[in-house]
This record gives structure tokens, sequence and C-alpha cells, in this order.
């Protein structure tokens, strides 16, 4: 290895790649070889990072990404030029629209030969442009350092974002001096400035007349670490919380004020008090459409706050009264002082009430008849690990159920693919979970379609060593889908049952024990086998087949017109 307090040294482009990521402090990469990317390979074993080879690009891309959002560090991945580079752009987009930061390494054909239709030429700048924040194209070894520098600080700063570095093979295999610049000169790329007082004192103003207010916590909680200051808020204010699905963990369900996730499978009295309320704050999410429903009778009582680092959200999907463009930890350190102690007793009686009506519906309280439901699972599996596990869902019924059944304490300890709603994302972003958190306890929770995406990667996953733990909630069905047929289109389920290989002799292939479960009483036992084994294991879970995930708002349709389930009379009946 070379040494890097060193000044400036004569290298190769190759080997700057790694000069440059060790200064960044990446200890791990996830990658796939091949022509275009070689050069830069072949300096790999020169250097202390942990490269682990995937079984398709896909996969590395979301490692990367599971790496990052354990971690809250960037994310690498690599790859060739050509397929290489096109099979990461599915991770590339997931990682665009959760906001993660992540930096992607392609090799490029030789930069005389670019625009020729060359051996495994794509344009992958071109391709990627929109769902990067950044992307850039090196021809020129003495670009490289520069060019690899910019895209850590561009991933990491501001909202954060995938940024792509496209290196040509002759820029991987020529020399030049290796200087690394401490700081970059972006002029697009500007620190985020502090809250304005005079916005800061209008949103207290609001607040302090409000009578029937709501936080609104997304996603921006967790990535500028507010947690804490959002408790102290909260105790302050006595305002009730409602999550994002991507804000979940960032503000505990066990405080009393916690009232749980939003949106389109959000629980129905979460629902109803946003229509209620008389004031919103929006702390950190983007009034994406899977929470707002029809955005004409959204909220349509309320004053609205919006606190957000990326000041092309505010007012883009709805109008705000006061917006606020700063990193929202700041902005609600500077908020805190500014509001008064208060107590919203009668708001907070309404909410609870219908909390309570809401559990008569759950069908955990329902008889369930020697059925196993996906409910069953998830909760049996938060009571097993006391809700501490980071558990990394993938698309579609178990993802909601995962959100409504597994109570996440502690931030970053929920991971999934939101606005993407990626399937395939779980497995491979669990191995870069547990590489970037290998003390932790990790959960894949899987449904058997999704699960088939990735389940390449079951052999990275031994050829690491590592100790994950899969859950496939096997309903037979792609679930989610199967339910909008039978709600939306009269149960005509076009092309959703879904034959799928026997997932526990599938585990022992790869040499990974595999255990199946039917009834309910059998879930308990075997997550205790299971969790205290120190190796990985695989646990096909057969649910009930035709169940559906309750509430429902219908896409487009307003927030308050949900689908519930049936009250246990009206089961029974
Ligand atoms: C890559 C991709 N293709 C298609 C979809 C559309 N989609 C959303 S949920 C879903 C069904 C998922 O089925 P399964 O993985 O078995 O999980 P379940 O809903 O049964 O829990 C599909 C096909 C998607 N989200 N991602």
């Amino acid at each position: 290895m070379t040494n890097q307090a060193n000044g400036p040294r004569r290298m190769k482009g190759a080997q700057m790649v790694w000069e440059c990521l060790l200064r960044e402090g990446v200890d791990t990469v996830f990658g796939y070889p091949g022509g275009a990317i070689l050069p830069t390979y072949d300096s790999l074993l020169d250097y202390p990072i942990r490269h682990v080879l995937v079984r398709h690009e896909q996969g590395a891309a979301h490692m990367a990404d599971g790496y990052a959002r354990a971690s809250g560090r960037v994310g690498v991945a690599i790859a060739t030029s050509g397929p290489g580079a096109t099979n990461l752009t599915t991770g590339i987009a997931t990682a665009m629209l959760d906001s993660v930061p992540t930096v992607f390494i392609t090799g490029q054909v030789p930069s005389k030969l670019l625009g020729s239709d060359a051996f495994q030429e794509v344009d992958i700048t071109g391709i990627t442009l929109p769902i990067t924040k950044h992307n850039a194209l090196v021809t020129d070894v003495r670009d490289l350092a520069r060019t690899l520098r910019e895209a850590f600080v561009i991933a990491r700063s501001g909202r954060p974002g995938p940024v792509l570095v496209d290196i040509c093979k002759d820029a991987q295999q020529a020399e030049a001096e290796f200087e690394w610049p401490e700081s970059v000169d972006l002029p697009g790329c500007v620190p985020v400035a502090p809250p304005r007082p005079e916005d800061i004192a209008r949103a207290a103003e609001l607040i302090v007349k409000a009578e029937r207010p709501l936080i609104l916590a997304g996603h921006g909680v967790l990535e500028s670490g507010a947690s804490e200051v959002l408790r102290a808020f909260v105790d302050k204010t006595q305002i009730p919380v409602a999550l994002t699905l991507l804000g979940l963990g960032g503000f505990p369900p066990s405080h009393p004020l916690c009232l749980g996730m939003m949106g389109m499978h959000g629980e129905a009295y979460v629902n109803q008090a946003i229509q209620r309320a008389d004031l919103l704050l929006a702390f950190g999410m983007r009034f994406d459409d899977r929470v707002t429903g029809k955005l004409a009778t959204y909220a349509p009582h309320s004053k609205k706050v919006h606190v957000e680092v990326d000041r092309s959200e505010l007012g883009k999907n709805v109008k705000v009264d006061v917006e606020v463009a700063a990193d929202l930890r700041t902005a609600l350190e500077a908020l805190l002082p500014a509001v008064a102690p208060a107590a919203h007793e009668a708001w907070i009686a309404e909410i609870e009430a219908g909390r309570q009506e809401t559990r008569s519906r759950d069908i955990l309280h329902q008889p369930a008849e020697g059925r196993l439901y996906a409910a069953h699972v998830l909760n049996d599996l938060w009571r097993a690990t006391g809700g501490e596990a980071i558990v990394v869902t993938d698309v579609g019924q178990h993802q909601m159920w995962e959100a409504q059944y597994y109570r996440h304490e502690q931030p970053r300890t929920l991971i999934t693919s939101g606005g993407l709603g990626t399937m395939g994302f779980a497995l491979p972003a669990a191995i870069g979970a547990k590489l970037a958190r290998p003390e932790a306890e990790v959960w894949v929770v899987a449904g058997d379609g999704g699960f088939q995406m990735t389940q390449c990667e079951l052999a990275t996953l031994r050829q690491e060593g590592l100790d994950l733990k899969i859950a496939v909630i096997n309903n037979g069905y792609l679930g989610m889908v199967r339910q909008w047929q039978e709600f939306f289109y009269d149960k005509r389920y076009a092309a959703t049952p879904m034959l799928s290989p026997d997932f526990v002799a599938l585990a022992r292939a790869y040499g990974i024990e595999g255990h199946r479960v039917d009834v309910r009483d059998q879930v308990l036992p075997t997550l205790a086998r299971v969790r205290g084994s120190g190796h990985s294991a695989l646990v096909d879970f057969r649910v009930v087949k035709e169940e559906s995930v309750y509430p429902m708002v219908p896409a487009g349709a307003d927030l308050h017109a949900m689908i519930r389930r049936p009250v246990v009379e009206e089961v029974r009946a």
C-alpha cells in the first residue's frame, strides 16, 4: 500500500481511485469486474479495502445503499462498462428517490473509442442523468482525483443522493501526479444556510395559536440526526407525531404522542387527524402522493409549516404558509426556545379515541382459527427481537405489515425502498447493512416474489460468511398487486399467482440453514432457534394467501376515504 502522508506522487489512475476512497474513509465496496474496469480491479489488491463480489450489479448498488442507510456513511459500488453499468441503474434510482448518499464508479471504453459503439459502450452518464444527483465522465487521468473528491462531497451534502463517476479505461491506465484536494469549489453545491430568524418566528407564532397541531415527520429526521431535538420539541409542545414510511424510527413508538404511520397504509386515526388538524408541521418530508392522497382535499383546515433541506421541495406538491429551507436539526434547535410549553388535551383525547377504535379492527385481535397471518409473523419478530434489530424489507404487502407491526424505536433500524418501491431490494441491502453494522442483528423481510428477484445474492452472503436472518413472507402471490386486483379489478388475478422454489432447499443449496413455518405457535420457537445460531438462516413463513393490508387509501382518493378492515363482528357474520 502507498503512504498517504506523502505529497504529490506519480501513480496510475487505477491507484488514484483507491487512494481517494481511502481518504474518504471507505472501508468496503461492492462490485463486479469486467474489461473496462480491470485496471482499477488490478490495483485493488494493493489496498486495504474490502471488496464484496456480488452476483449481479443491481445487488452491488443495493448493498451500497443499505450500507449507507444503516451507517449514515457514503456507500460505494463499482462495475464495468455497458451491461455492468446498466445493471446498476435500478439501484441508483432507488438511492435517488430515497436521498441515499452513494457513489457509483463505472469503467468506460477508452476515450478514443467514445461514441463509436465500441464493445460494451453505453452512455451511462446520459442514462443516469435523471437518476443521479450528479455524474461525470473522466477521460483524462489528471481530472480523476478531483472528480472523485467532488463526487463524495456532493453525495453527502445538503439533501444526500447518488453520484456516478464513469472512468475511461485509458484514464485508469495513464499516470499523473496524485493530488487529493482537501476542499473543492462547487458553485452549485452551496452549504445549507441556517434557518432565517423571521421564518422561525412565523412558525412559532402559528404553533402558539394552534389548537389541533400535528407533526409530520419524515426521512429528514434521520438524515439530519434530529431525533433527540424532535423529542424535546414534542415534550415541550405536546404536539402528536405522525411518521412517513421512511421516517419510522425517527421518533419512538413507545412515546405516548407517537401516532405511527400516515398515508396509503397508515393508521386510519392518523389520516383522520391530518384531515382534522389546524396546523401541520412537516419536518423533513416531501408530501409524496402516497402520504397525501388527493391533493385537492388534503388537510383542508390546516395552516402548514414545511421545514426541508431541499428548497426545491418547498411548495412543490402542497402549498404551505411558512417555508423553512434549512437542515431540520438546526431548524428545530432554533424553534425549540421560540415556542412555549403547551397542552392539547382535547385534541389528543380525540386522536386517542380513534386509536382505541382501531384496535377492534386489528387482525391480531381477531380469531385466527389456526391460520398464520403475516401480521402474526411480524408482530412476533418485533417481540422476539425487542424491536432492536435492523429490519430490511422488500416491497409489497409484507413491507406495509412490517411498518405496521414492527415498532422501530431507534433511527436507521428500518431500511426500505420507499420512493422507488424496488422489489429485490431487501436481501442485497441487508448484506450492505450487516457489513456497515456487524454488531447488529439484521433481518431481511421479503415477499416470495421480490425475494426471487435478487436471491442470487445468497451466494454473496455465504461467500462473505455473514450472519443474516431472512424471513420470506410466502403467500404464493405477488400479494400487493393481487390486493389491488381484489379491490379494484373484480378479483381478476392476472399474472399474480406465483410459483416459487422450495425456499428451504434453495437456502440449503447455498449452504444456508433453512426452516419452514406454517402455524403460529412455531413462529417464536423458530425465531429463537435461528436468532441464537451465529450464522445465516432463512425461514419460509407460509402465510394466509389472500389477505389484504388495511386500511388502504385507494391511489388518488381523499386521504380520509380509507378502505377499513371489517370489525370482528362483521368478520364473524
Ligand atoms: C421491480 C418491481 N417490479 C414490479 C413492482 C410492482 N409491485 C409492487 S408490489 C408487488 C408484489 C410483491 O409481491 P411479493 O414480493 O410476493 O410481496 P407481497 O406483496 O406478497 O408481500 C409488485 C409486483 C415493483 N414494486 N418493483
